[in-house]
């Protein structure tokens, strides 16, 4: 006997055909109280109790189609045992059972047997739909059993159902549903799907042309482009043009359900057909980047290769209404884009006020097989999907699946049947669908957009085709795959194949299609006529580099004494009838002994006023990262939980009326999805202060392509600008290699052009002042924040809070006690600057001036040079860093320090080192010990 999780026994019957107990009338207690159960929870009981259950209220409601009810049952035990033991349905209740099963592997396994692949040479086999594997046989065909079919009991003979089942999962769309674990979202898919909403072309005949057209538009595209412009690249979507009408459906269904905006993600298959037949993108205009002289229409930048860049349009649907589209830039990294996609979409609904429902803004995600498969941060992306700070109301996603990438074939891509399988983490469905059947892929997206409105949950249209050519047009696919193109080779295009049908129900005439075939090249023959002249009129010329002097302007960000004490009072109020953690309070009476100058501002602190603080002057925050509300070393409690009921406040969100938001999120335990979800947000809402917040500095590695690809070139590759701050702890506290370097050297290694700006503040007030700096100056640009972990509670590091009260951030901190008759100039940046001034302090020393650098990139090259400058008499200058030679700030600095000084600067610190710091405490104080006295003594 095999026990069910939900406690449903399994007992094998005569013929050794498993069912459930709950059909079994013996057990009246035990099915009373499962029933009862499931009444409260219909996800409590496994799916075919649930389905049995389901099956009896309707039961009771209605009686079989073709058959005599059975009596009105007053209980659900006498009510089986009735109809059983009565026979008053003129079923074999053995063989019933049988055909039970059978229905209910089709539903779980029907979409093994499919036709989803067009080449058909995908060979499943599935024994579990087959009658020999239930115990029936052909004398059993012509008999009638019940059956529960789109949420209604009928009788039919056992024929027909299969029949039926196999038309409904077994034809050119495999659903994949029964994984999820909601019984109501299985329930409302089942009965569509058995409603034959996937089996039967309702298309009306306008629409049918219209699917045409856009197959053909998509296959002429392609051809055009293949001829004219031979050997360039362009990523054919040939074999897949089936997702045109679909992406066509998407845009035309969107006024129906109330979407206004679509943000779309997708890498390079395919990407210039869309651009130019969904998005409108001018044929002149693509053809014009095609031209051997294109260079970009703008005089700053790098630009970006035609397939990578991003459009914004408004389409008009055949209603006459408008939709956006949105598609986003991506770099060559596949999938990368899937998260940013996701944030900007989240920022598109903060837009348009569609915060609570998410029904204005779809996002679509396209995809590619292999990529689907092999990336983790596909997994990561739909992992955000349903979490507080990240959903966005469900994702359509789209998979052209070629069932090939680049020459690695499915096999070897992925562990699983199917790309998609990472998805059934979610209660989403699967649609597994044939590309050659545009009008059963254009009625599955029909589906999938009600689902995706319905439930705000993910979707997958995962659309098997083929790739006519190689990865690229220029490459040979029959080196690799030489069977599955001899089978492309003799496989008519899609258009030809629907034409075919159209044709065969009188729904077009030979002669429809050749118009257009006619007019639509004519189209791209005058793109290209026109788009030749635009081309020789470019003259191209060396690029300027980015610059934006006005970085290093001066910005005023001090908050008056008056309003400063405001906002710290409101944040450190106790919420009334809130029991507060004893702790908490003592954390709250001590912040406000620090917003009264009864004891100086701590980095917490200063990170509290300047949120605080730009909130009340109407800019919003979010801030996401893990474990970011509390603080990972518990230093920032922003939201407050009452001790007994574990109520959430969020004194941030009390601060007066008309505040802007405080948007504060724990986020899962991912890196490269979160960040990247963050830039995205930023880039479409670029007046909040966005934050996202590394654990610990070295874990934004997990995310160096979002650093790498977008943060740090998205404004000359695309114009992107965004204003994200990192804020990575970092610092050496002999806690060994990891938890140490946030590798300040990797942002600056990729600082030019004014791309971004590094900084690693040493005092809270510094702090305070660059967060407002960001939140309120009109200058969008990256900032990157070295920031600290001991000496969150350092005593050393802290700021009387006038500090806060006027001023603006310095970028370069002058030595405030040093005599101008100093003989020696330390430069450093961040934390070694306490162990600095605390050994000048302890040692008596007074010829040295320690001077920090606190925004490193753009360096105030003038600034810095006037501070050094007053000690005219300095003989010895040193940079002093306690991060290894060859990481840090020191090859960054030391170029740029010769250059402004005329002269070579003494390095004190660590020697070079693979690894990022000893796993020895003992070791570390060594080490630190000694490069301070090197700063010293050198
Ligand atoms: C992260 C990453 N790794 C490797 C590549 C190189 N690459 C470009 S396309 C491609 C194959 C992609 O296959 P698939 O996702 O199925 O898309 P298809 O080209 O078949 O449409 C590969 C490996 C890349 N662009 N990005
Ligand atoms: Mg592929």
């Amino acid at each position: 006997m095999t026990v069910m999780p939900s406690g449903v026994n399994l007992t094998p019957d005569n013929n050794g055909v498993s069912r459930t107990d709950a059909a079994s009338a013996e057990n009246g207690p035990q099915l009373e109280a499962l029933y009862a159960q499931w009444k409260r929870d219909p996800a409590s009981v496994d799916p075919q109790t649930a389905s049995f259950f389901s099956g009896f209220e309707l039961g009771c409601q209605q009686p079989p189609k073709r058959s005599a009810a059975p009596a009105a049952a007053p209980s659900l035990a006498g009510k089986v045992s009735s109809a059983v033991s009565a026979g008053a349905v003129s079923v074999d209740h053995g063989h019933q059972s049988r055909v039970d099963a059978l229905v209910s592997a089709y539903r779980r396994l029907g979409h093994q047997a499919a036709k989803i692949d067009p080449l058909n040479l995908l060979k499943r086999s599935v024994p579990e739909i087959t009658l020999e594997y239930v115990k029936l046989g052909e004398k059993d065909l012509n008999q009638e059993f019940e059956i529960w079919w789109a949420g209604e009991q009928t009788l039919m003979p056992l024929r027909e159902i299969i029949q039926l089942l196999q038309e409904t999962y077994c034809g050119t769309v495999g659903i994949e549903y029964m994984h999820i674990e909601n019984y109501a979202i299985r329930r409302w898919l089942r009965d569509r799907i058995e409603q034959g909403r996937l089996r039967k072309d309702t298309l009306p005949n306008a629409e049918k042309k219209r699917v045409l057209a856009h197959l053909l538009e998509g296959e002429l595209f392609e051809k055009f482009i293949h001829t004219r412009y031979v050997g360039q690249k362009r990523f054919s979507l040939e074999g897949g043009e089936t997702i045109i009408p679909i992406l066509d459906k998407i845009v035309e269904e969107c006024p129906r359900h109330g979407v206004e905006q679509i943000v779309m993600g997708m890498a390079h298959r395919g990407r210039l057909n869309v651009l130019a037949n969904i998005l409108g993108k001018d044929y002149e205009f693509i053809f014009n980047e095609f031209g051997e002289n294109y260079v970009p229409n703008s005089e700053q930048g790098d630009g970006d290769v035609k397939y990578h860049m991003g459009f914004d349009s408004i389409v008009t649907t055949s209603g006459g209404s408008k939709v956006g589209i949105s598609l986003a830039p991506n770099p060559s990294h596949l999938e990368t884009v899937c998260p940013v996609v996701e944030g900007k979409a989240r920022a598109w609904q903060r837009r348009l006020n569609d915060t609570k429902e998410r029904r204005k803004v779809l996002p679509v995600l396209i995809h590619g097989d292999a990529s689907f498969a092999g990336q983790g941060v596909v997994a990561e992306t739909l992992n955000l999907s349903q979490l507080e700070g990240y959903k966005t109301g469900g994702t359509i996603h789209l998979i052209i699946n070629n069932q090939i990438g680049f020459t690695t074939s499915p096999g070897d891509g992925a562990s699983s049947q199917y790309c998609t399988s990472v998805v059934k983490m979610l209660g989403s469905p699967i649609f597994h669908v044939n590309g050659d059947d545009p009008v059963a892929a254009v009625a599955t997206l029909q589906l999938a957009f009600e689902f995706r409105q319905q439930f705000q949950r993910d979707v997958v249209i995962d659309m098997y085709c083929y790739r006519r050519h190689g990865h690229n047009e220029g490459d040979e696919p029959r080196f690799t795959q030489p069977l599955m193109y001899s089978a492309i080779e003799d496989h008519p295009p899609i258009s030809d194949i629907y034409f075919g049908h159209l044709v065969k129900f009188g729904d077009i005439t030979p002669d429809e299609v050749r118009a257009f075939r006619t007019t639509f090249e004519q189209k791209l023959n005058d793109a290209v006529q026109k788009s030749k002249v635009a081309d020789k009129a470019i003259v191209p010329s060396i690029r300027k580099p980015l610059a934006c002097p006005e970085i290093l302007d001066p910005f005023e960000t001090g908050v008056p004494e008056k309003k400063l004490k405001e906002i710290g009072y409101a944040i450190t109020k106790e919420p009334a009838n809130f029991e507060l953690n004893s702790k908490i309070k003592r954390f709250l009476s001590q912040r406000r002994d620090m917003v009264e100058g009864k004891t100086p501002v701590d980095w917490s602190t200063g990170e509290a006023l300047a949120f605080g603080s730009l909130l009340e002057g109407g800019c919003p925050v979010r801030l996401s990262g893990q474990d970011s509300r509390r603080g990972t070393f518990s230093q920032r409690h922003s939201v407050l939980y009452d001790a007994k009921t574990r109520e959430r406040y969020k004194p941030f969100n009390n601060i007066k009326e008309g505040q802007a938001t405080f948007c504060v999120y724990n986020s899962p335990l991912s890196e490269y999805a979160v960040l990247g979800f963050d830039y995205g947000y930023n880039l479409d809402f670029p007046d909040m202060l966005v934050l996202w917040e590394a654990q610990f500095g070295d874990f934004a590695n997990g995310a160096q392509l979002m650093i790498d690809q977008y943060i740090v070139c998205s404004e000359t590759k695309w114009g992107e600008t965004s204003s994200i701050v990192l804020l990575l702890p970092h610092g050496m506290h002999g806690q060994g290699p990891e938890h140490s370097s946030a590798r300040l050297e990797r942002y600056l290694q990729a600082c030019a052009e004014d791309n971004i700006q590094v900084a690693f503040p040493s005092t809270p007030a510094s702090y305070f002042h660059i967060l407002r700096r960001q939140g309120l100056r009109k200058i969008k640009k990256p900032l990157i924040l070295m920031t600290p972990k001991g000496l969150l509670r350092d005593p050393r590091c802290t700021s009387p809070v006038a500090e806060l009260e006027t001023g603006r951030f310095e970028e370069i901190l002058p030595d405030p006690s040093a005599p101008k008759t100093a003989k020696r100039v330390v430069l450093c940046t961040g934390k070694v600057y306490f162990d600095l001034a605390e050994h000048r302090k302890t040692q008596k020393i007074d010829d040295t001036a320690i001077i920090r650098v606190e925004q490193l990139y753009p360096l105030h090259e003038k600034k810095l040079a006037a501070i050094v400058g007053a000690y005219a008499k300095a003989e010895k200058f040193v940079w002093c860093q306690e991060e290894s030679q060859n990481m840090g700030a020191w090859t960054f600095m030391e170029p740029r320090l010769r250059k402004v000084f005329g002269r070579d600067f003494l390095y004190a610190g660590r020697d070079a080192s693979a690894s990022t710091a000893t796993g020895s405490h003992a070791i570390h104080d060594l080490e630190q010990r000694e490069l301070v006295n090197q700063a010293f003594s050198l």
